[in-house]
């Protein structure tokens, strides 16, 4: 069974709590980053968590430690429930992260390699096996992994086991549902649902790996 969680980059307050409450009974958790914070204030997470679902702050946190842990209780503090940080400022920023998250019983997840082809330019392979390491080594709840690129997911997951791993990149960046599905724990759509016409139904057909 792999969790749906829904990317919901839309820019106003309105157009994301429509969307989100017409597509919660579909989903197992919403995910907001830069562009909806940015664009309505970060009350939005509280609105949004009184929806019921885990709300993760895709904020890819990539600091020195002090910064890290303020933006990390922050967040938490704000009513997000999951962070997602970026791995490459080394254990002792992931750690700060990791601390932030297990006081507020939340959950810290690591990028170890992005879903866009931009990304095979610096980290991939051997640096994103070893950013997948060290989010073991830290006690990160998992990581991030790319649904572009499913061999590399199948290599992750002999790195980290057991912890979850979250996936974007399945519909608008040509990721494949049904191929990477059994392979992760939660498969991160955005555009494909919500600039759909009907955000709810399309949510709905991703229902299968649910199951
Ligand atoms: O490697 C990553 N790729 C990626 O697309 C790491 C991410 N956090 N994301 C995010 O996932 C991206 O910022 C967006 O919020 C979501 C994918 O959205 P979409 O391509 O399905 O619209």
């Amino acid at each position: 069974m792999t969790d749906l969680i829904l990317a919901l980059d839309v820019l106003t307050r309105e157009e994301a709590l429509e969307i989100a409450e017409e597509t919660s009974p579909y989903l197992d958790a919403i995910k907001i980053g830069y562009p909806l914070v940015l664009g309505t204030g970060l009350s939005i997470a509280r609105e949004l968590s009184g929806l019921g679902l885990p709300l993760i702050a895709d904020f890819k946190v990539a600091d020195i430690p002090n910064t890290n842990r303020l933006i990390a209780e922050h967040v938490f503090e704000a009513g997000f429930s999951g962070i997602i940080v970026q791995g490459f400022t080394g254990s002792d920023s992931l750690s700060a992260c990791v601390d932030a998250a297990d006081d507020a019983g939340g959950e810290c997840y690591v990028v170890a390699e992005m879903s866009h082809p931009g990304a095979l330019e610096f980290l991939s392979g051997d640096i994103a096996d070893r950013l997948a390491h060290m989010a073991v080594r830290c006690g990160a709840d998992g990581i991030i992994a790319p649904a572009t690129r499913p061999e590399r997911v199948k290599a992750l997951r002999e790195i980290v086991g057991r912890k979850k791993i979250l996936s974007p990149g399945v519909g608008a960046q040509g990721g494949d549902a049904h191929e990477i599905a059994p392979l992760i724990d939660g498969m991160i759509v955005g555009r494909s649902i919500y600039t759909a016409e009907n955000p709810a139904k399309e949510a709905e057909k991703y229902s299968f790996v649910r199951r």
